[in-house]
C-alpha cells in the first residue's frame, strides 16, 4: 500500500539510496527510504497535508471569483456557459487557459515541494514553466475508465533515471469519481514496444483487467484532501478523468524537468 507521509520540520538536499542527509530545520520534511523505494517503484508518492487550509482557502476562493468573473459558476451553479457542452478533457484544457490566478506558483510550488522533488532525485529541479490549474465542472457524467486520455509527458527509457517529476496539487477535497487525475502505476518501467501496446490497449479496453496484470501496472486515483500532494515520474503514464460528483474539480499541477548534477 503506498506510503501516506505527513510534513515533518526538516530537509534533505539530495538523493542517497541507503541513507538521507538531514541540511536544515527549514519546514520540510525527511523522506524515509521505504518512501524512495515506494516512489522510483511505482512511479509516484503522495504527501498528505503538504498545504495548509490556511494558505489553500483563499486560493480556492480567488478561483471561484474568477469562474464567476468568466462567468462559469457562481452561487454554488453552473453558469450555462458553451463549456458545458465540451468533452470532459476538452472543459479541462479551456479552463486552463482561461483561468489565470496570480499567486497560484508561489503558492502551492514551496521551496519544501522543491526540496521533495530534489530528495527524490538526488537533482536539483528547475520549474520555470510556472503552476497551471486543472480545473472541472461538476456532472460531466457517467464515471468510466472508457475514452480517457492517457499519455506521457517524458517518454520512457528503461533503466534511466528519472528524467522529470510533475507534481500534482488538490486545492480542495476531491473524492473518488471526483476528476482527479489517474496514473497507472509501475507504467515507467514499460519502454518501447511494450509501452505502445500498453498505451493501446488502454485506450480501447477490452480486458482491462487482464491487461493490468499482464504489464504488471495498476490505475490510481489522486482522490483525496485538500492539501494532499501526488509527486510522480514524468514517464509514467497518467489521464484526466470524467468529474462525477457534484463539486467542482480543483486542482493544479507543475513539471519539474530534472537537470544534470554538476
Ligand atoms: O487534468 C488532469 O487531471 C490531468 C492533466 C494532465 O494529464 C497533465 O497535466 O499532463
Amino acid at each position: 500500500m503506498a506510503p501516506e507521509i505527513e510534513f515533518g520540520n526538516d530537509v534533505y538536499d539530495r538523493l542517497d539510496r541507503s541513507r538521507s542527509t538531514k541540511v536544515s530545520n527549514m519546514t520540510g520534511r525527511i523522506l524515509n527510504q521505504s518512501e524512495l523505494d515506494f516512489f522510483h517503484s511505482e512511479g509516484y508518492l503522495r504527501l498528505s497535508g503538504a498545504h495548509s487550509k490556511r494558505c489553500l482557502t483563499p486560493l480556492r476562493e480567488r478561483i471561484l471569483r474568477e469562474l464567476s468573473r468568466l462567468k462559469v459558476w457562481a452561487g454554488g451553479k453552473s453558469l450555462g456557459s458553451s463549456l458545458n457542452n465540451l468533452a470532459p478533457f476538452q472543459q479541462i484544457a479551456k479552463l486552463s487557459s482561461m483561468v489565470k490566478i496570480a499567486d497560484l506558483d508561489e503558492t502551492l510550488n514551496t521551496a519544501e515541494i522543491c526540496n521533495v522533488v530534489a530528495g527524490l532525485t538526488g537533482r536539483a529541479p528547475q520549474s520555470g514553466q510556472g503552476t497551471q490549474p486543472l480545473l472541472s465542472l461538476p456532472h460531466q457524467g457517467p464515471w468510466s475508465l472508457r475514452r480517457l486520455y492517457w499519455h506521457v509527458d517524458l517518454a520512457a527509457k528503461s533503466g534511466a533515471a528519472v528524467p522529470g517529476i510533475q507534481v500534482f496539487y488538490l486545492i480542495d477535497d476531491v473524492i473518488e469519481h471526483g476528476g482527479a487525475t489517474l496514473a497507472l502505476a509501475r507504467s515507467h518501467r514499460v519502454a518501447g514496444v511494450a509501452a505502445g501496446r500498453l498505451r493501446g490497449s488502454l485506450k480501447t479496453p477490452g480486458d482491462l483487467e487482464a491487461v493490468l496484470s499482464a504489464s504488471d501496472t495498476k490505475i490510481i486515483e489522486m482522490s483525496g484532501r485538500a492539501g494532499d500532494v501526488f509527486l510522480m515520474d514524468m514517464r509514467v503514464l497518467h489521464t484526466p478523468s470524467v468529474n462525477s460528483s457534484s463539486r467542482i474539480r480543483m486542482m493544479a499541477t507543475t513539471r519539474f524537468s530534472l537537470r544534470a548534477s554538476g
